[in-house]
């Protein structure tokens, strides 16, 4: 048996900030200045999170020196003791939380990991049946420029912007029509839920395989509060681990054992090299804390806190793509509700110190740079513990903003709220 090993301080990313602040003052203060932000401000982007502070420590470590290309137990380089004892705790807890035959947690990001499952299982020209970018899809679910969507035939579906609703006997007629390889469902924008029933017999009726991209609510999945496709006997599931999951930024393709070899080579060696193994650390340490009880509670907690913030917001005047929530965001119409295009409805709510994005809206007229909404989520502002009542708080002080962009003594009495607001809601991982 192994001796158990030295515990050093040194290697714990906080420790070494004096010889940050000494050797490198610029990059020094550039990470106050993020702290700071992140300290006094309302993060409301959903794609965004405040990770586990035992998630920081491991990033900041010594696994980043680390280079281990190949797999636990076939790795191309020495040194791997406790690189695979990590990458197996991570795989091993990535099963156990979304109840799957097999997990890869190697991919750099979500665009990879997506990227990986279209390469291993599918050929260049084959046709992939996805949401519609402006809809709520990702740019890798075919938006044409995507390099994805060059390389592979994406037939996108849209849903109905008045209550969010997907016509899945049209997707049924699209799929017997086109014959997909490939039926992918999942979307960052989308502000309901999916029938994977649904998306299943489509599926089956064509032969195609089953993918959800569950980047925004892996970790609503993994803490019960929204279902998992995997119970409707999906093949393949991806999710990226630094949004509602609250881990490093990273991604995980999750499948059946029967896809296991093929998309483990697509990953390694097809997209990538050496993975990140100060992130699949992260992802470990994460996904422990994905079977807690104390994470199902959040998971329940984002969902509440969002319809509540939904219902606040439209009960004082504000117009919802799909008239509401079923899931940790929400899109709003500013040029409908407030006369602002989306840019200049997240620069006045910058203004004030309360951060969301610009978002397309379904078929959106305007540009994505100026498009005609922005996009709301509750994952970060339920990490910090707000609840029910501070989401009705934040409804009106999103409110008063956008309806008195120009008005600067109003816009300062937001943010001076906002600032008092906020120290009562710890950062974790901030002292
Ligand atoms: N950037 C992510 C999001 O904000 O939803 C998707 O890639």
């Amino acid at each position: 048996m192994r001796e158990p090993p030295v515990k050093n301080k040194a290697s714990a990313t906080l420790d070494n900030r004096v010889d940050l602040e000494i050797n490198d003052p610029q990059v020094y203060a550039a990470l106050c200045g993020e702290e700071q932000r992140e300290r006094d401000g309302i993060e409301l982007i959903p794609s965004e999170n405040y990770t586990f502070p035992e998630v920081l420590a491991v990033l900041g470590s010594v696994f980043t020196n680390k280079y281990s290309e190949g797999y636990p137990g076939r790795r191309y380089y020495g040194g791997q003791t406790f690189t695979d004892e990590i990458e197996n705790l991570a795989r091993d807890r990535a099963k156990a939380v979304f109840d799957c035959e097999h997990a890869n947690v190697q991919p750099l990001s979500g665009s990879a990991m997506n990227q990986a499952v279209y390469l291993g299982l599918l050929n260049p020209g084959d046709t992939i049946l996805a949401m519609d970018l402006s809809h709520g899809g990702h740019l890798t679910h075919g938006a044409p420029v995507s390099h994805m969507g060059k390389l592979f035939n994406f037939v996108r579906y849209i849903t109905n912007p008045v209550d969010g609703s997907i016509d899945y006997d049209q997707i049924r007629a699209d799929a017997i029509l086109h014959k997909p390889k490939l039926v992918l469902c999942g979307y960052t924008s989308y502000p309901r839920d999916l029938d994977y029933a649904a998306f299943k017999s489509i599926a089956d009726e064509v032969g195609a395989l089953t993918m959800t991209d569950a980047s925004h609510f892996g970790g609503l999945i993994a803490g019960g509060a929204m279902r998992n496709p995997f119970d409707y006997g999906f093949d393949i599931v991806t999710t990226t681990t630094h949004k509602s999951l609250r881990g490093p930024r990273g991604g995980m393709v999750l499948c059946r054992k029967k896809f296991a070899s093929k998309l483990d080579k697509s990953v390694f060696p097809g997209l990538q090299g050496g993975p990140h193994m100060n992130a699949i650390a992260g992802i470990a340490v994460t996904l422990g804390k994905a079977q807690t009880a104390e994470f199902e509670q959040y998971a329940s907690q984002v969902l509440k806190n969002s319809k509540t913030l939904a219902s606040a917001l439209m009960d004082q005047g504000a117009e919802l793509i799909a008239g509401g929530t079923d899931n940790h965001m929400m899109v709003v119409d500013t040029v409908k509700s407030f006369g602002l295009d989306g840019k200049a409805a997240e620069e006045v709510l910058d203004r004030v110190q309360i951060t969301t994005n610009k978002q397309i809206i379904p078929d959106d007229p305007n540009p994505p740079l100026k498009p005609s909404g922005i996009r709301i989520g509750t994952p970060a502002a339920t990490t910090r513990g707000m609840l029910e009542s501070d989401m009705q708080l934040l409804a009106t002080w999103l409110i008063t903003c956008l309806n008195n962009s120009t008005d600067e003594a109003v816009l300062d009495d937001v943010a001076e709220q906002v600032q008092a607001f906020c120290q009562k809601f710890p950062v974790p991982g901030l002292s």
